[in-house]
């Protein structure tokens, strides 16, 4: 296993649209078990492949909170099956914007059908801060940020934000 670099906006790798997996094979179960170390040495709850700068429809996730047993998920191909018709505004982060939140408004509760480690076919259920991890790192695969679903302004306040902190400057905004 090996720990990736993780790619930070505004890495144009980061806003493609990532490429189905023919099988989930020996390379891909490798890529997945790396992305969960890299995830897990960055404090993270989940990690998209074009985060670590592979354009692939793979990503993991594990929200088992630090008092209980690890839950690592693993998926190639994940597609959303059905979408609640609530919405509820939940506060989200990004490994690759570092340091930044925003509240950002997605469905409940998702369906969502993907191929698991073994290329097998599987369907979860997915609410709270699952469904917002899985929902989060499915739009990494269509190269959207959380940040694309706020308006412009603070979009912009935030891509200042860490331009600023990028150029060792303290941010004003
Ligand atoms: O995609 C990523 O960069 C991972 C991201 C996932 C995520 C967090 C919060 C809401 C939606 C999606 C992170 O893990 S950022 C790290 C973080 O902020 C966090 C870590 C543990 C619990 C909650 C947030
Ligand atoms: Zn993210």
């Amino acid at each position: 296993m090996a720990v990736l670099p993780i790619l930070v906006a505004p890495d144009p790798r980061l806003k493609t649209q990532a490429q189905s997996v023919e099988k989930v094979d020996g390379e891909i179960r490798q890529l997945m078990d790396d992305m969960l170390e890299t995830m897990y040495a960055a404090n993270g709850i989940g990690l998209a492949a074009p985060q670590v700068g592979v354009s692939k429809r793979v990503l993991v996730i594990d929200v088992a909170r630090d008092d209980e047993k690890p839950n690592p998920i693993r998926m190639a191909n994940p597609e959303i099956v059905w979408a609640s018709e609530t919405e509820q505004l939940h506060e989200e982060g990004c490994l690759s914007l570092p340091e930044q939140f925003a509240e950002v408004m997605r469905p409940t509760a998702v369906r969502v059908r993907y191929l698991d480690h073994e290329n097998e076919i599987r369907e979860i259920e997915a609410d709270e801060i699952l469904g917002i991890c899985v929902q989060h790192e499915m739009d990494h695969l269509d190269g959207t940020l959380f940040v694309d679903h706020l308006s412009n302004l603070k979009r912009n306040m935030i891509l200042r934000k860490l331009q600023k902190a990028r150029r060792g400057q303290p941010a004003t905004v």
